[in-house]
């Protein structure tokens, strides 16, 4: 067997966490000498840099007016098919299941069985909401089944896959991780000070504005803070919520404190600017941008609901709260922005537990012994 299996990696090429797990998954195992090819809609975001070993492979969906909706699916199972044909790939590792595990079944079955393995990670909504609608509840669990091996980025999500779907394979948890060499504490007055004028204190929100992000709840709680606090927050990104934000802060009276960014792609250079991240998701399977956060020296207060409990030590590290209590999460917030010494310290614990627990090497490494392990010994069943 070669040494070194060479994989195929499919994603949603946006901003989200899925998205940007795989890319830097596979910029990791490109740069430890894995021959990686991307097969994907568009370029990832984190990919537009060259990078030895990586390779892009566009999906074209094909168009054609009987269709009333063009099958992407069969687009990709196709492309897919061919990459690994022509590449002699090993393993195709699919992030997020819907539809991308589907079209990695279907490729499996061209190209066969003994030849390709399929790796599905599941990385949040595919399982918790989109998922469970009855037009999809049964490929989902379909699809988890037949795949070789599965994981997932959460306890909590292994274990909310196996109460709703009822499936009895092994599901390994493999949690997000972190590039702690571009997601440091930096200072940078100059562009600080573009947002937040000295004495002010500057709060972080950043996601897709879906409504699962609970993105409105940011702005009740700033307004709670500010009006005991000097303050301002910061919004990056872009969503469909995003009307019903401004709405708010404009009844609430504090839309001139607010700066909407859309969307921006250096996280790394905006996290560390802030004073605290606000991240209170209706739930949240793992909340990567609550790491990279944290990673940066910056306190998070977080949703309770999911599996933020799974690298946040409540008091310590950051905060973990009712997503809906308004007042926990505003009296969490006064607290570390009113003591700069437990702020430095919550900073630290925070910086100090990414780097030992979710840096990037480690994790590409236990996803590089499952794709040994299932290469070895089959399907994980
Ligand atoms: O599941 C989604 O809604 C999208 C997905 C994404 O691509 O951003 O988010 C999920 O995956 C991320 C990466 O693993 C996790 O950090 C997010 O917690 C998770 N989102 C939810 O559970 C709502």
């Amino acid at each position: 067997m070669n040494p070194n299996p060479k994989i195929g990696i499919t994603c949603y090429p946006s901003q989200g966490g899925s998205g940007i797990v795989a890319s830097e998954l596979g910029l990791s195992l490109a740069a430890a000498g894995y021959e990686v090819h991307f097969i994907t809609s568009a370029l990832p975001v984190r990919l537009r840099e060259y990078a030895d070993n990586v390779f892009f492979h566009q999906v074209d969906v094909e168009h054609y007016p009987v269709f009333t909706h063009a099958p992407y699916t069969l687009s990709l199972a196709t492309k897919m098919s061919d990459v690994a044909r022509h590449h002699d790939l090993d393993i195709l590792h699919v992030h997020y299941a819907i539809p991308h595990a589907a079209s990695a079944f279907l490729a499996r079955e061209m190209v066969g069985r003994d030849r390709l393995k399929v790796v599905t990670t599941l990385h949040g909504t595919d399982i918790t909401l989109v998922g469970q609608k009855p037009g999809y509840f049964a490929i989902t669990r379909f699809m988890i089944e037949q795949s070789d091996a599965t994981t997932a980025v959460s306890a909590f999500l292994r274990d909310e896959t196996k109460r709703i779907f009822g499936v009895e394979n092994p599901i390994e948890v493999i949690p997000n991780f972190v590039d702690c060499r571009r997601f440091r504490p930096r200072a940078d007055p100059a562009l600080r000070a573009r947002f937040a004028e000295p004495g002010q204190k500057l709060m972080l929100h950043a996601s897709n504005f879906r409504e699962v992000k609970n993105a409105p709840m940011v702005v009740d709680v700033f307004a709670r803070v500010a009006e005991r606090t000097e303050a301002r927050l910061l919004l990056l990104g872009e969503g469909p919520e995003l009307p019903r934000v401004e709405q708010r802060a404009a009844e609430l009276g504090v839309l001139d404190r607010i700066l909407f960014l859309g969307q921006v792609e250096d996280l790394e250079r905006m996290l560390p600017l802030a004073d605290l991240v606000l991240l209170p998701s209706r739930h949240e399977s793992f909340g990567l941008v609550a790491l990279e956060a944290m990673a940066c020296g910056t306190p998070v207060i977080a949703t309770d609901r999911g599996g933020t409990g799974e690298f946040i030590d409540p008091g310590v590290n950051s905060f973990l709260c009712d997503p809906f209590d308004a007042e926990a999460m505003t009296a969490c917030a006064l607290r570390i922005l009113g003591d700069p010494e437990a702020h430095a310290a919550m900073a630290e614990a925070a910086r100090r537990d990414v780097n030992a627990r979710f840096a990037t090497a480690e994790i590409r490494d236990r996803y590089a012994s499952l794709y040994r392990r299932v290469l070895e010994t089959g399907p994980a069943r």
